[in-house]
């Protein structure tokens, strides 16, 4: 099977379309109240609004660099809502909606790209690890953190995100095999949205990415990674097919990178309009709202309530952003080894040299 642009794959899992109709998964359903989709629907609404608040933060001069995830809302919402208290995550960069999900200060991912904190949130505290920069890497932590649960018999799972780029990467095919081996309970949640900075998928691989779970030896399934619904029942399962010692599963968001790959990158030198516009009618916040409307399990006032509480949490971000203090510049210097170190300390006398050569 060659890759299909169009994400409409008979393999790939859908429960609601782009237009908001409701379809059957024979293997996949999933049964929301109005009220759960009524919270999936404000969390996804919330965690764009963060996203654009920051990218204009960073336009503003306010942060140093920022990676939209804007279009892939549905596949972190819906896999970050899957998850339990008990269940470990472990993130790139671009994982806000997931961070949402686990209880992460926003203001605190703004820190990080703000240059004030190496994070900011604890791990522990979360059950949400430190973002990850390093393509791939985050794979193996994860897939160690994986069979350390599995030796402490704890009823709790793994889930590692990555994205497409990343399956190239040695890193990864290690995790996998380690992960397969030891049937470690980890679910490998690999957002697809199409790009690796300005490398295209066929770049990637010639063959779906979730059919290279085959060759490692665990199941692998394509979800549409627009739609939280999909997102949210196929985590949900391997999430228990791994807490019941069934081992991994390689899920396959397919999304779509709305924005640039961070803001330092310019999208329209590598890839055409016509892409981008063919993805905005898959909008994954439309098709919810679209079926809240049609099923009648939501009103404007709600509607109109949610955009409030967004405008709200975009002024709060801001404004809490731009009132988080300074570090001291040799600060930095604290924080590489636990115990003193002389290159280091060496390192941090130059600086503070240099730091006294500018006018006070
Ligand atoms: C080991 C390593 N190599 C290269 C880079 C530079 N780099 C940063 S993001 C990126 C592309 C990653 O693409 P993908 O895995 O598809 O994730 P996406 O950014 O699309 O979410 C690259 C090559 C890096 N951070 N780490
Ligand atoms: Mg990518």
């Amino acid at each position: 099977m060659t890759i299909d642009a169009s994400g409409s794959s008979p393999e790939l899992v859908q429960l609601l379309t782009p237009e908001g109709e409701r379809v059957e998964h024979p293997d996949y359903d999933i049964d929301l109240t109005p009220e759960e989709i009524r919270s999936l629907y404000r969390d996804l609404v919330l965690v764009r609004r963060i996203d654009l608040e920051a990218v204009a933060l960073q336009r503003q001069g306010e942060l140093g660099i920022w990676a939209s995830l804007l279009g892939q809302e549905a596949a972190q919402i819906g896999s970050g809502r899957a998850l339990t208290d008990a269940d470990m995550a472990f993130p790139t960069y671009r994982e806000h909606g997931v961070a949402w999900c686990r209880d992460v200060d926003p203001v605190k991912l703004l820190g990080l790209f703000r240059g004030v904190n190496h994070g900011g949130w604890d791990p522990k505290e979360h059950n949400f690890h430190l973002y990850t920069i390093v393509i791939g890497s985050q794979t193996l932590h994860a897939v160690g953190y994986a069979m350390g649960i599995q030796r402490d018999d704890a009823s709790a799972a793994t889930i590692v995100y990555f994205g497409d780029g990343a399956t190239s990467q040695g890193d990864v095919n290690e995790s996998f095999i380690w992960a397969s081996v030891f049937n470690a309970p980890i679910v490998f949640f690999c957002q697809n949205n199409q790009w690796a900075i300005s490398e295209p998928l066929e770049k990637q691989t010639r063959i779906p990415l979730y059919r290279r779970a085959s060759g490692f030896g665990f199941p692998g399934i394509r979800v549409d990674g627009n739609d939280v619904f999909a997102c949210l029942a196929v985590t949900r399962k391997a999430l228990e097919a791994a807490r019941t010692g069934q081992g991994p599963t390689l899920i396959e968001a397919f999304t779509y990178r709305m924005g640039a790959h961070t803001t330092t990158d310019d999208p329209t030198r590598y890839r055409v309009a016509s892409e981008l516009e063919a993805w905005k009618l898959k909008d994954p916040i439309e098709r919810v709202k679209a079926y809240l409307f049609k099923n009648q399990q939501a009103d404007q006032a709600f509607f109109d309530s949610v955009d409030a509480e967004a405008d709200q949490l975009g002024a709060d971000l801001r404004r809490r952003c731009l009132a988080m203090p300074d570090p001291e510049p040799l600060d930095i210097f604290d924080h590489v080894y636990r115990e003193p170190h002389a290159l280091i300390d060496r390192e941090r006398a130059q600086f503070a040299a240099y730091l006294e050569g500018f006018e006070k």
